[in-house]
């Protein structure tokens, strides 16, 4: 509802930076002026023309916002942003200029949870492996290698936030015992906390990465890591692909240093190196965590909801 002290919604002029949900670029151009950023033919010369008129930037955990195109928007009030990581968003520099900025938090959390359960029974149960193995007819000629029970296994999760909860949730449902690290101890959780991410790897079975990426966590997950998971780990990475050392992920899997990975993200998105494709002991994904209609629906309604309450000068749903 509005009323004559509140803003009118179609006064706020949103700056699209990149692509995003097709229903939320739908619903932003239906109820706001918009511009898509990544349609000019000359960027520079269209910020320095028309930077003036945004109070939104509406952007994406995959596109983010640097400080120069912040810079170049000297209205903005409002960094809003499709998924969860912020790694890609200068939050400092935002916050330096009272700009603030929000994401997509829990709506995503099962989804994420899910396809790290299902990279986990891929990898232990050689399900995509077994689907290569039936579809080459080799069932015909050979037996099948046994796989990894994960039930009685040890479940290391690093980072216990809405995500790290839920994937707990899954792998205790399989039978899993759990242990975490992160910052901080969750006082009203049951499971063992390791204040190092080594220590937690030592006494690990399978190592579950749902952590924030960016600059505080790159390669947390490192050669030494790895060699403290030991040679029956599996890693699962539905975080960002700048917490692992991939180079040493990839040394790791091809020496059997490591049993075996899945992973849904990168450090060099979409390109994975090369060597990881031509591992059996790896399950691969294009960063679909919360790649699901359902979800990726709910965090559109989200962005929508934060730039809305913006608009009518109401709290926001989601700050950072
Ligand atoms: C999204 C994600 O796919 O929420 C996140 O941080 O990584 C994913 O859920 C991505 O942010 C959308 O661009």
């Amino acid at each position: 509802m509005t009323d004559s002290t509140t803003p009118d919604r179609r006064r706020i002029n949103v700056l699209i930076a990149g692509p995003l949900h097709p229903d939320l670029m739908k619903r932003l151009e239906s109820d706001y002026e918009t511009a898509r950023l990544w349609e000019q033919t000359d960027r520079h010369e269209f910020l320095s023309k028309h930077g003036m008129r945004f109070e939104v930037l509406a952007t994406s955990g995959a596109i983010g916002a640097d400080k120069a195109l912040m810079e170049s928007l000297p209205k903005l009030e409002l960094v809003a942003s499709f998924g969860v990581g912020v790694d890609p968003i200068d939050v400092d520099a935002a916050k330096r200029r009272g700009v603030a900025v929000t994401n997509t938090p829990n709506v995503l959390n099962a989804c994420v949870a899910d396809t790290a359960l299902g990279l986990l029974l891929g990898i232990a149960r050689r399900i995509a492996e077994g689907d290569r193995f039936v579809r080459q007819g080799s069932w015909v000629a050979q037996k099948f290698p046994l796989g990894t029970k994960v039930g009685g296994k040890l479940c290391g999760i690093v980072g216990m936030g809405g995500i790290g909860r839920e994937i707990a949730r899954r792998v205790i449902a399989c039978g899993m015992r759990v242990a975490y690290h992160g910052p901080n101890r969750k006082g009203d959780l049951p499971y063992e906390y390791y204040g190092s991410v080594i220590d937690l790897a030592r006494v690990s079975d399978v190592l579950i990465l749902s952590l924030p990426g960016g600059d505080s966590t790159r390669h947390l997950v490192d050669r030494s890591v790895l060699q403290a998971l030991g040679p029956g780990g599996i890693v699962v990475n539905v975080a960002r692909g700048s917490v692992v050392d991939e180079a040493a992920l990839v040394g790791a899997l091809t020496s059997g240093e490591i049993a075996g990975a899945g992973l849904d993200v990168f450090e060099n998105e979409p390109h994975v190196p090369v060597a990881l494709t031509k591992l059996d002991n790896v399950l691969l994904t294009p960063h679909i965590g919360s790649g699901t209609r359902e979800t990726r629906e709910a965090m559109a309604q989200l962005v929508l909801a934060n730039i809305d309450a913006m608009a009518r000068g109401a709290p926001l749903l989601t700050p950072v």
